[in-house]
């Protein structure tokens, strides 16, 4: 027998709802430490915890903390994540050598969805996934997100793909490796800083009990792996398509410029979109996810009353 349970170490709120059987909703961590500037991203994330507690679930924000993989993270946690300067991004090739030797670390999509799953925790809320990257012929950059979708069993709520990747590619990809993206309201992938893209879905549903009740019966099946929720950002906060698309491409630019390479990528272009747009991009970006962590949590507890 693996004995995971040993480097798993639960905060008393996430403990306590395990014990009673309610519904427990992750949280990512990089997005926290690498994915938007101090003091903002402490905040989005006690937001995201509150709104997913009025919503009737029980959040559990997922990092390392000094070699032990925490299932729920307290205040001085959460402080350290967003303001450390030397946290590490850790991914799936990153989850053992960070825990084995007793580092810190903030998990991506792809390690927050591997320790939710060894968690037992089903539901799965963040911004925006990892994707096949723009140029992809030329450096094979794809994001680890993408094949733990195929293999781990947790349904991740997200505003679709940034169009710092090809998103066509990217959804190429999650087809080939039979991960389903169920648009929430929408018939179109959105491009997580606007609703529309080029591309089509093919799942869709304008109510969060059809949505349970799918994933209900995936699970039935056996239906190895994740789904995919896209929740595209409420209209009001959208930006302008034509104003986001040529500051993405300046960021992808002046990455290569820079030879910004490997995992610095992602954070790279995060931050230079946040500077471009003088803050728009990271007001957008919170108020997706706290609308994230509404459907999320009321996925998740239509998914509890179908049982
Ligand atoms: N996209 C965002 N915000 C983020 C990330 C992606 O809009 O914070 C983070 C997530 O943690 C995601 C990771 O899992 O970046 C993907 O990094 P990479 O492309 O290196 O796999
Ligand atoms: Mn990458």
């Amino acid at each position: 027998m693996r004995n995971f349970e040993s480097y798993l170490e639960y905060s008393d709120e996430v403990l306590n709802a395990k014990e009673e059987g309610l519904p427990i909703i992750a949280l990512e961590s990089t997005i926290i430490s690498h994915g938007m500037p101090y003091p903002e991203n402490v905040k989005m994330a006690k937001t995201c915890e509150r709104i997913i507690r009025d919503n009737g679930c029980i959040p559990a924000t997922i990092a390392v903390i000094n070699g032990k993989i925490k299932i729920g993270l307290d205040d001085d946690d959460l402080e350290y994540l967003a303001s450390a300067k030397d946290v590490a991004k850790v991914s799936r090739r990153d989850l053992a050598y960070i825990v084995s030797t007793k580092k810190t670390g903030a998990t991506t999509v792809a390690s927050t969805m591997i320790c939710a799953g060894l968690a037992n925790i089903k539901f799965f809320v963040t911004g925006g996934i990892g994707g096949v990257h723009r140029g992809y012929n030329e450096h094979m950059d794809v994001s680890a997100d993408l094949e733990e979708l195929a293999t781990t069993n947790v349904n991740v709520i997200c505003a679709g793909a940034k169009s710092i990747l090809d998103l066509g590619r990217t959804l190429e990809y999650l087809e080939t490796k039979g991960v389903p993206v169920i648009g929430y309201g929408t018939e179109i992938f959105p491009a997580f800083f606007t609703r529309d893209s080029k591309y089509k879905l093919n799942t869709c549903f304008n109510d969060v009990n059809h949505i349970a009740k799918m994933i209900k019966t995936k699970d039935d099946l056996g239906l190895r792996g994740g789904t995919i929720i896209a929740n595209p950002i409420p209209v009001e906060y959208q930006l302008e398509k034509s104003f986001i698309d040529s500051i993405v491409d300046d960021a992808i630019l002046e990455g290569e410029r820079k030879g910004i390479e490997g995992k610095d990528v992602t954070p790279f272009l995060l931050s230079t979109i946040v500077e471009k747009t003088e803050g728009k991009s990271l007001e957008a970006n919170i108020e997706l996810v706290y609308n994230n962590a509404k459907v999320g949590a009321q996925i998740a507890y239509a998914y509890y009353q179908t049982k």
